[in-house]
């Protein structure tokens, strides 16, 4: 086929006419969007800023997060940048000196160590549930840093032979069996009779355990673990986590900067799971189980559009070159009509495709719907990938440059 006998992708205004998806960020449901949040409460009532990564990839952050939007909070978000992607804001180092994340500032008090923001923000709006003292919460706080140190073990260090390396999975799967033991001690599916303060405790780490074992060690914990099978079910019928929920693939390059590594095991399902993070198919990976939302292509097309000249500019290929192949991915994704894109942009749209974060750019089932579209838009002309994604550091994520 010669360049001329391309069919043409539709233009951006003719995109723009595709997706009517708008939220409301103040009112509305969870999202990552959201600069304020009332919940139906007049300005004048709001109490709380959340300071958060900008990136959502920080888990004490999240905590927080999902706590304030269960108990319908009124409160402001200020986005800070974490050392590991860019420079951290000089007037959040004057309020934290530690340039630590989360922080609250509560009727004009800064308190940081999420644990600490949950207790003072019980004492003035009330526990969820029941609360961070409780004596029934009490051991479960206790066994979620037990699972969080024996995932920083496997994952985090190198396994100097295959024994320890066993050994240190050993480790994990005998307190996932103590945490299946407390999941099954109540009738539902929480951590307690009622959902509250334990499961939001709970669902930073173990939504990254999920991602990360899944694509360095070729475990499927919630595929493997049937109460957490049920415990993350029942996340997902809350339309709080939905809005705070990541994918695999934002997760498992999320995490090694944060983590200061994270560590394959080589074995067969790992290097199958791993192909399959980065380059799909997405879809049916056990990171979300809810059923697809009518919106999700309309979704990712409204965010897409909204962003198009910064993806554009910080994409590494020919301005020109980029913006004609990703509206190319664009209408295949909304039309279903395949446009090749032109030559040599390969490596561009899955540029873009390993960057696509969640739920900072989009919800999940968005990005994968966007994601799918990159990969199938960039086979049609090629195999080349995009620079890497960094282990050390993710300054190609510098939010300075999407300002
Ligand atoms: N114990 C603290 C830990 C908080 C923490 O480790 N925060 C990390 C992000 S996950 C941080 O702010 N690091 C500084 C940075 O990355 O900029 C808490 O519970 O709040």
């Amino acid at each position: 086929m010669t360049p001329t006998d391309r069919l043409a992708p539709l233009s951006w205004t003719e995109l723009e006419a595709l997706t009517d998806f708008e939220v409301d960020r103040t009112n509305g449901p969870t999202n990552s969007q959201a600069r304020l949040r009332l919940f139906g409460h007049p300005e004048s009532d709001v109490r709380v800023t959340l300071y958060r990564d900008n990136h959502a990839w920080c888990p004490y952050c999240q905590k927080i997060w999902l706590w304030l939007e269960e108990k319908q909070i009124p409160y402001r978000i200020d986005k800070i940048t974490m050392f590991c992607y860019g420079e951290k804001e000089s007037w959040y180092k004057r309020k934290v000196p530690s340039g630590m994340l989360p922080a609250i500032e509560l009727d004009g008090r800064i308190i940081t160590e999420s644990d600490d923001i949950l207790i003072a923000l019980e004492q003035v709006f009330g526990p969820l549930g029941l609360g961070m003292e409780n004596p029934q919460v009490l051991p479960l706080r206790r066994l979620e840093r037990l699972l969080f140190r024996a995932w920083c073990s496997w994952l985090c260090y190198p396994a100097s032979s295959a024994k320890l390396e066993q050994h240190n999975r050993n480790q994990f799967i005998s307190v996932v069996a103590q945490v299946e033991k407390a999941l099954a001690s109540t009738p539902g599916p929480y951590f307690l009779d009622e959902f509250g303060t334990a499961d939001v405790i709970f669902t930073p780490y173990v939504e990254r355990m999920n991602a990360s074992l899944y694509y360095y060690k070729g475990y499927s914990m919630r595929e493997e673990n049937p109460r957490f099978a049920d415990w993350f079910a029942a996340m997902e019928t809350r339309p709080t986590y939905r809005g705070t929920q990541s994918d695999f693939h934002t997760h498992v390059h999320d995490l090694p900067p944060q983590m200061g590594g994270c560590y394959e095991n080589g074995e067969p399902q790992m290097l199958l799971n791993k192909a399959r993070v980065d380059n799909g198919p997405w879809a049916g990976l056990p990171d979300v189980m809810y059923p697809e939302p009518e919106t999700s292509r309309a979704e990712a097309l409204h965010r897409v559009i909204k962003h198009q000249r910064n993806i554009v500019r910080v994409n590494p290929a020919d301005d020109n070159l980029f913006d004609e192949a990703l509206r190319c991915a664009l209408t295949l994704m909304m039309t279903g009509e395949v446009c090749t894109p032109p030559a040599g942009s390969d490596a561009a749209l899955r540029y873009l495709r390993d960057r696509v974060n969640v739920p900072r750019d989009m919800s999940i089932y968005a990005a994968k719907r966007l994601r799918e579209a990159l990969e199938e838009t960039a086979a049609l002309v090629g195999d080349g990938q995009g620079s890497p994604i960094l282990l050390k550091n993710r300054r190609d994520q510098d939010p300075a440059n999407f300002v």
